[in-house]
């Protein structure tokens, strides 16, 4: 590892979930369909800086650690409850890089205005999305050029 001196690579991300009712197929296990996701913020190829993404679901889903190691970085499931979804980020061996954890809050309820939470089944899909750069603070100098000529 050969670090770069006063430089930051900064990789924006975006992640959430995105969720909507099942109106006629609903039941009472699955009243909903939701995906979890991670990308850039204009659908920028984030593998060649992540090595994958680890989503933690809560236990009461099968399998509850998904792991993606390409893009799309996203896990599509049928449920009926809200939970925060644990998310870990994985750089490329060549970053020498720790991983990051993220946390997505799944939303099937939108919010009212009141900010009382009300179980209001709606056609309109329910869209939680945080934006946030990963910042490598002095990274690996091979790494950075190989990052930057991608
Ligand atoms: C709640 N703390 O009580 C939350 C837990 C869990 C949601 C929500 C499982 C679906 C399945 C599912 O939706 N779990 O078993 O396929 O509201």
């Amino acid at each position: 590892l050969k670090r770069k001196k006063d430089t930051e690579l900064v990789v924006p991300i975006c992640y959430g979930t995105c969720a909507y009712w099942l109106g006629k197929k609903a039941d009472e296990y699955h009243s909903h369909k939701w995906t979890v996701y991670l990308r850039g913020p204009e659908n920028e190829d984030l593998s060649h800086v992540i090595s994958k993404v680890v989503f933690n679901l809560h236990p009461s889903f099968k399998e509850a650690q998904r792991t993606l190691e390409k893009p799309p970085y996203e896990v599509t499931e049928t449920g009926w409850g809200e939970f925060e979804i644990g998310i870990t980020v994985h750089f490329s061996d060549d970053s020498g890089e720790k991983s990051v954890d993220l946390s997505a809050p799944l939303k099937l309820y939108e919010e009212s205005a009141d900010g009382k939470q009300e179980k209001k089944e709606q056609k309109k899909p329910v869209i939680k999305e945080k934006y946030e750069e990963m910042v490598f603070h002095e990274p690996d100098e091979s790494f950075l050029k190989r990052v930057k000529s991608h």
